[in-house]
């Protein structure tokens, strides 16, 4: 067992008793793939699984699991709902590294600086952050450019024990997935032209930034290559353009 395993177990769990739950198609090649790093004794495989699901609501349930010993793991995790309801997305980015853990977890905007959007999406949120800032304090050093990305309930942090992340970070994702799933139930389907124009823009607009600034591009390059990379992140990872050109 590793140490977000039991984030994904708990999420696949929670969505399936929530949702109408759907299998998402996972390109040949990306459901999982391995490779060996490090020489001599240090040598360790380093194995990314792929999970996608989607329901009625959600255009896209998906998540990247990377497993390479206990220096590094990761649990990227988006939410990214259909075009036609103005849902945040839902973020999680839980990544161990030598050095310590950094975790980043939010209901992302659509709209970050519209006082309605943030009264619905943000506020009941809030109450929610405010409990864990306590055990999970503001992480620093952010990138500026990101921003416009993260709502003011966004929990960034780096925690140095795994311990913390066992419980504090494990309890604050369960409960902000909780609080996703009850945005979504109440979702309603949003039929206004220009609305609609808008919603897509925004998905766009936040689609096109992870796409580019991912900040696994040099790790997955390093293990698997550029051509594996960049099909991964563009077909898989970050896909709504694909998509969208697919359609008539
Ligand atoms: N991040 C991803 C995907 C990952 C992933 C798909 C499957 O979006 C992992 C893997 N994130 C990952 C790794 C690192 C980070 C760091 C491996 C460490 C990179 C390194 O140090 O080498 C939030 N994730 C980060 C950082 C931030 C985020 C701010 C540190 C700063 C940085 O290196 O850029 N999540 C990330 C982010 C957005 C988000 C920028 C933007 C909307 O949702």
């Amino acid at each position: 067992m590793t140490l977000y395993q039991p984030f994904l177990d708990f999420a696949i769990a929670t969505l399936q008793e929530h949702l109408d739950l759907q299998p998402y198609p996972i390109p040949e090649g990306f459901e999982s793939k391995s490779a060996i790093t490090g020489k001599g004794k240090r040598e360790t495989e380093v194995l990314t699984t792929s999970y996608g699901y989607q329901s009625p609501k959600l255009r896209q349930i998906r998540a990247a699991h990377v497993q390479g010993g206990g220096a590094l793991q990761v649990l990227n995790f988006v939410i990214f709902p259909h075009l036609n309801y103005d849902l945040p997305f839902f973020g999680a980015d839980l990544v161990t590294l030598p050095g310590g853990h950094l975790i980043a977890l939010d209901m992302q905007p659509l709209f970050r600086d519209d006082s309605a959007y943030q009264e619905k999406y943000t506020q009941p949120v809030l109450p929610i952050f405010e409990t864990y800032q306590t055990h999970l304090p503001w992480g620093g050093d952010f990138p500026e450019e990101a921003q416009p990305f993260f709502s003011p309930a966004f929990l960034w942090t780096r925690p140095q024990k795994d311990e913390v992340v066992e419980t504090h970070v494990f309890s604050a994702f369960k409960d902000y997935l909780k609080a996703y799933l009850s945005f979504v139930d109440q979702a309603e389907a949003v039929t206004d032209p220009s609305s609609l124009q808008e919603i897509e823009q925004a998905q766009r607009r936040y689609l096109n930034y992870r796409a580019e600034k991912d900040p696994a591009r040099g790790m997955f390059t390093r293990f698997y290559g550029p051509e594996w990379t960049e099909e991964y992140i563009h077909g898989f990872l970050f896909d709504l353009e694909r998509k969208l050109e697919m359609q008539p």
